[in-house]
């Protein structure tokens, strides 16, 4: 059998696409809170564009999500039924210190997380807890200018103590930050920054990394001293990069690209900057704000285990402007010919997750987990309200059989694998709920009109059966 029989099968959210009550429970406005739907959400969220000012007349997805604010219990219960051993989730910041920047905590967003985390006990599912899943309290980017701040890395580590305190024994598995190396993509969202006018943007992106990776390494350090059951891991939009061709030319550009998103892991696992990035930075006249003591910290406090998403692999062809390209996890890639796409038009390439895990784990020798995969596709209910997500169910089994295959023919070492937006939520990417991940429909839509009922679906019972067979009944 090639999972180990401790191994944690579950489901993925994040706070901001599923918790809703945005101003419930003395939760303060998070910059996930200002992003619309529609044409402005991608400017705002890769920074270009400022919108810091909440006005109660626009559509705002992240409002109100699915309600998970108030419906949490019989979803725990319906992740309880398909036999989740884990369920990963994020902290909402803005609900622990509503600015940010306050001596004390909110007791009601600490009782709040703490009733989920004791729910989850009960039920027998381990919490793998994201401590920030894109989101930044707004008054940290009104007064410090987001992660571009160096003063972001005290309010991160106030955070991680008072939550490594409080659920002590409630919680074991956290990750640091979700999808770290997102921040070069979507830096409003990854880092909480908006570019000033004629702001040298690169510049400011690093500044961020560096605090990010700092604010890792002591979350780490605190975690581990709190309590040293604690396992901390790091968070990876990963997808291997392919070159398009063995033209040498378009190897070394995928060696590239690889190492654009790999060194935050390099830092995070290995504990120092490649040299492939110093000397990177050093030409473009970048600079990284290290301060004296801050490379000891990051040497030793790396993280126990490697988590990733893994929606699919990447295409790098030099010098071809008019390539193909094919969109992805925000950002686009050369199109692969060799594969098809969901209906959003990311390729789908089951092979290229074995390959990607082959690659992390080869790089870092640490066991990986599997936090995010899955199908975002257009789910009709029929007359009945059931969704037959065939298409899902094919999609899963095909990238678990190659992650199955990573674990047994290659040795790969395998911690669990938790799908995406196991239950639907708005998406990051286009802050609709017409792009649907999950086992559990509900009834909402893109404007924000439904009855939030939740009914399974067709692949509900499936992932109950892969479970239950441990992988086998796939
Ligand atoms: C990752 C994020 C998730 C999630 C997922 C799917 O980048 O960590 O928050 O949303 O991608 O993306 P989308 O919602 O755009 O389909």
């Amino acid at each position: 059998m090639p999972f180990s029989k401790d191994f944690l099968w579950g489901g993925a959210t994040a706070a901001n696409q599923c918790e809703g009550g945005y101003n419930q429970g003395g939760r303060g406005l998070a910059n996930v809170d200002l992003v619309p739907h529609g044409k402005d959400r991608f400017p705002i969220i890769t920074g270009e564009m400022k919108h810091l000012e909440f006005d109660e007349e626009h559509f705002y997805p992240a409002k109100e999500a699915i309600d998970m604010y108030h419906h949490w219990k019989d979803d725990l219960a319906l992740f309880a039924e398909m036999g989740f051993k884990t369920y990963r989730m994020s902290i909402a910041w803005t609900r622990i210190f509503p600015k940010g920047d306050e001596q004390e905590p909110n007791e009601e967003g600490l009782q709040f997380y703490e009733d989920i985390f004791k729910e989850c006990k009960r039920l027998g599912i381990e919490p793998l807890v994201t401590i920030t899943h894109f989101d930044c309290p707004v008054h940290l980017i009104k007064e410090y200018g987001g992660w571009r701040n160096r003063k972001m890395v005290g309010f991160y580590e106030k955070l991680a103590r008072t939550i490594f305190t409080r659920f002590k024994g409630l919680v074991r598995y956290w990750l640091t930050f979700n999808e770290i190396n997102m921040l070069l993509h979507a830096p409003f969202m990854g880092a909480g920054l908006v570019f000033e006018e004629g702001e040298n943007k690169e510049q400011a992106k690093y500044l961020a990394a560096h605090h990010e990776l700092l604010a890792s390494a002591l979350a780490t350090k605190i975690a581990h001293e709190i309590d040293p059951e604690n396992k901390i891991g790091c968070m990876l939009a990963a997808g291997e990069y392919y070159p398009f061709d063995c033209n040498p030319e378009n190897v070394l550009e995928a060696q590239k690209q690889n190492h654009d998103n790999l060194f935050f892991i390099d830092v995070q696992s290995r504990g120092k900057y490649p040299n492939y990035l110093l000397k990177r930075l050093e030409r473009e006249d970048v600079q990284l704000p290290i301060e004296t003591g801050d490379l000891e910290i990051l040497a030793e406090n790396t993280v126990d285990f490697i988590s990733f998403s893994y929606y699919s692999s990447r295409v790098a062809k030099i010098k071809d402007k008019d390539a193909d390209k094919s969109a992805g996890n925000i950002f686009e890639s050369v199109t692969n010919p060799y594969l098809k796409a969901s209906e959003w038009g990311w390729q789908i390439d089951p092979l290229g997750l074995r390959i990607t895990m082959n690659s992390i784990y080869d790089r870092y020798q640490k066991p990986l987990f599997v936090v995010e995969n899955g199908l975002g596709a257009l789910d009709k209910p029929d007359e009945n309200g059931f969704v037959a997500d065939d298409y899902r169910i094919d999609y899963m089994a095909a990238h678990i059989k190659e992650m199955k295959k990573a674990v047994e023919l290659d040795g790969v070492e395998l911690l669990g694998y938790t799908s995406w937006g196991c239950i639907d939520l708005v998406s990051a990417g286009t802050g609709e709920m017409s792009k649907r991940y999950g086992f559990i429909y509900v009834d909402r839509d893109d404007f924000g009109k439904g009855t939030l009922k939740r009914t399974s679906k067709k692949s509900f019972d499936w992932y109950k059966k892969v479970i239950a067979s441990n992988g086998e009944d796939l």
